[in-house]
């Protein structure tokens, strides 16, 4: 795919995400108006809509159609971005930038930091909930209504104990003891704290297009390599990226002494791993028969972005 194509179809596709996330925002109204509207500020700060775009492709490739898809996109943007409130919160970085604005702590106060986060992973279920309506409006049939369970179990589980909040534990513990940590311990992080909520974005898409359990299976393990991929260019950008093209702050990881891919095997072996991994990566993609184009370019993008 020509770049300029890809760059259009990008904007196209990221005004129609930003579309559907306001058609579930909660109304700031009531007494509890402050936090939604905290909520609404995170979620509308921007980003790239990276996982609601990688679900709706997937959902795409296997064949999916109609809106059952649209309160899942809404449901993943508001998990990833209840982590990225928390994870700015001064208990966790203290971090006062991100997606190019203030955070939401820094912004609303720290309570009302924790609550907006807390507010938005529940309310990600009460959206992804929904499909379930859209399924009796749309007159589907019950193995639909069945593939929306599955999809809401991946959801609850790829964002848990057994995934992003896991990884997450293992992260903060290694950070303050200061323990040298194997590769084994890095891919544990990266695969829990990063890379399960790109898979649950892409087996949610798959489930719910109605792919079989062995494509769901290819799916995660395709979804494993991009997530690694993905987070040691972010820890590459860390190092080499511009605090203007990122809209946060960069040489971090370095200033608290975080363990990384990159801290620990070096840039040049990091970004023959980034290669090795989306190649693989895109190789599973070329075992499905759908129309996948746009899909493969944008992982190649990801991986090898700049910001
Ligand atoms: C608080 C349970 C809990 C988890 C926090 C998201 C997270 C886990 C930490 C943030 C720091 C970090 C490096 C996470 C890895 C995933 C990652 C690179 C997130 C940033 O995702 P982008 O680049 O962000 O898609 P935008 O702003 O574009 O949506």
């Amino acid at each position: 795919m020509e770049k300029q194509e890809f760059q259009a179809l990008l904007k196209q596709k990221v005004a129609e995400i930003e579309d559907v996330l306001k058609s579930y925002l909660p109304e700031e109204t009531g007494y509890q108006k402050t936090v939604l509207e905290a909520m609404n500020y995170s979620l509308m700060a921007g980003g790239k809509r990276l996982r609601p775009m990688l679900m709706q492709e997937t959902f795409k490739m296997f064949g999916g159609r109609g809106e059952v898809i649209k309160p899942f996109m809404a449901a993943i943007e508001m998990i990833h971005t209840y982590s990225l409130v928390h994870d700015d919160l001064p208990a966790m970085d203290n971090d006062v930038y991100r997606r190019g604005r203030k955070t939401t702590w820094y912004v609303y106060g720290e309570a009302m930091g924790v609550l907006a986060g807390d507010a938005l992973l529940n309310y990600a279920f009460e959206t992804a909930l929904q499909a379930f309506n859209v399924e009796a409006e749309e007159k589907m049939y019950v193995e639909r209504m069945s593939a929306v369970a599955r999809a809401l179990q991946v959801l609850a589980r790829k964002a848990g104990i057994y995934g992003m909040i896991g990884g997450q534990t293992f992260d903060i513990e290694a950070e303050a003891k200061e323990e040298t940590l194997n590769g084994e311990q890095i891919l544990f992080i990266h695969e829990h704290k990063t890379a399960a909520l790109i898979q649950l974005s892409m087996m949610v898409g798959a489930i719910l297009a109605g792919a079989g359990e062995r494509e769901v299976e290819a799916v995660e393990k395709c979804a494993y390599n991009v997530g690694i991929a993905f987070q040691i260019q972010d820890d590459i950008l860390d190092v080499i990226g511009d605090s203007k093209e990122l809209g946060k702050m960069v040489g971090s990881d370095a200033q608290n002494n975080k363990q990384t891919y990159v801290t620990i095997n070096g840039l040049e072996k990091s970004a023959q791993e980034v290669e090795k991994l989306s190649r693989e990566a895109v190789e599973i993609l070329n075992t499905f028969d759908g129309e996948h184009a746009f899909l493969e370019e944008l992982i190649l993008q990801l991986i090898n972005r700049r910001s």
